[in-house]
């Protein structure tokens, strides 16, 4: 059967750029999709780099204004990849001009943005997601079935970590290209949106509200060279960011986020522990869950270590044989065939906007906190249609 072709305009072209393109170009070659996405145009302020990134990865056409492609007639989908501070305007002009909207995490560089492009995308009534990649590892998605089903039982404690260590050297500059996340005007916050963000949206996923927070940051090199300016100026950002928190639910947070961990590159790590069984996963052995089910026969009772790898796992049948694993680029490719799959019967795919600005008031009520260094409950999100 012929299918729909889905056309993509993409804004940006870093890193974000090419695990959204790779997984634009996967999906319908290993998910029966609805539609079939065609790469139409990549938009960047660079001419000569834009069109050797389109080149590269196959798109038809290059825009170097947002507006010109967002005008299109052409482009169905606008994917935004760009820096934290052109999400809410690209994703609101896409929004009013009827387009589907995908938007890098965080969705906005706070919840007051990050509203704004909730109520835009919901008035226009347009499929929107946020790349929060980390629900679609399999391990992950498996673990959400597992607490579903009522396996854990009463939880009692959540935690979570997100550790690097890019940012240790005194002699990186902020800002500019590759560096906007050392820049607050354009990041946000430091570690706070860009880490910490991606442990509150799985924690909120998997384990319900969060309702009130305690928090610290830090920030560890006080002066950096811009890299537009070229002067030494003060450092915005939070290098590092840790908060204690109660869930909805009852249990315990304990989360943790830091680009001075010497050691460590991208050290995702949850564990959740309920009154029956435990779970842990980490992002450096992401095809494997962690399970401790005390309900096992006391002799051989103890740790599991799941390989995730068998038909019958989450997103695994379209893979390879049993035994061999995917990895980080697979969790772009999943959330974009869900996305497709949903955009079909016309409706956005978790975590839409409304989704992810859950997690944008939990960072702000972080932030606040180490502001006032008192206990900060987080703000909840208007409802669709009741401002
Ligand atoms: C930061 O180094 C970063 O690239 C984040 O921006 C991503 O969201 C995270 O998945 C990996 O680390």
């Amino acid at each position: 059967m012929t299918k729909n072709n889905l056309n993509i305009g993409l804004v940006g072209y870093g890193f974000m750029g090419r695990t959204h393109s790779n997984a634009f170009l996967q999906a319908p070659r290993f998910f029966d999709v609805p539609y079939q996405p065609v790469l139409k145009a990549v938009c960047a302020r660079n001419a000569e780099r834009v069109k050797a990134f389109a080149a590269n990865w196959g798109y038809e056409s290059i825009e170097t204004d947002w507006r010109a492609l967002v005008e299109r007639k052409d482009i169905d989908l606008v994917d935004i990849a760009s820096p934290n501070d052109t999400h809410a305007e690209i994703a609101m002009a896409a929004a009013r001009a009827g387009k589907m909207v995908s938007c890098e995490k965080p969705l906005g560089r706070n919840a007051a943005e990050a509203e704004t492009m909730v109520a835009a995308v919901e008035s226009a009534r347009v499929p929107n997601t946020v790349w929060y990649n980390y629900r679609r590892v399999p391990a992950v998605t498996l673990l959400k079935q597992l607490i579903d089903e009522g396996r854990l039982g009463r939880v009692f404690h959540y935690r979570a970590q997100f550790l690097q260590d890019w940012t240790i050297s005194r002699d990186l500059p902020q800002g500019g290209e590759g560096l906007w996340r050392l820049d607050l005007a354009v990041a946000g916050s430091g570690v706070t949106g860009d880490l910490l963000a991606h442990c509150i949206d799985t924690a909120l996923w998997l384990n319900g509200s969060i309702t009130d927070v305690t928090a610290m940051t830090e920030t560890f090199i006080k002066e950096r060279k811009h890299a537009l300016t070229g002067r030494i100026e003060p450092v915005g950002i939070d290098d590092a960011s840790a908060f204690l928190g109660r869930f909805q639910n009852g249990s315990l947070a304990l989360f943790e986020a830091t680009r001075y961990a010497r050691g460590h590159k991208a050290l995702y790590t949850l564990e959740i522990n309920g009154e029956h069984a435990s779970a842990r996963w980490d992002l450096h052995d992401l095809h494997r869950l962690q399970w401790f089910d005390h309900r096992d026969e006391g002799a051989l009772r103890g740790w599991r270590s799941v390989h995730m790898t068998d038909s019958d796992h989450p997103y695994m049948k379209h893979w390879w044989v049993p035994g061999l694993q995917i990895g980080y680029e697979h969790t772009f490719i999943h959330q974009f065939a869900d996305f497709l799959d949903a955009a079909a019967r016309g409706s956005g795919v978790a975590p839409t906007f409304r989704d992810a600005l859950a997690t944008d008031h939990v960072t702000d009520a972080v932030l606040k906190s180490a502001r006032s260094g008192r206990w900060e409950s987080v703000a909840v999100a208007a409802r669709a249609g009741a401002a």
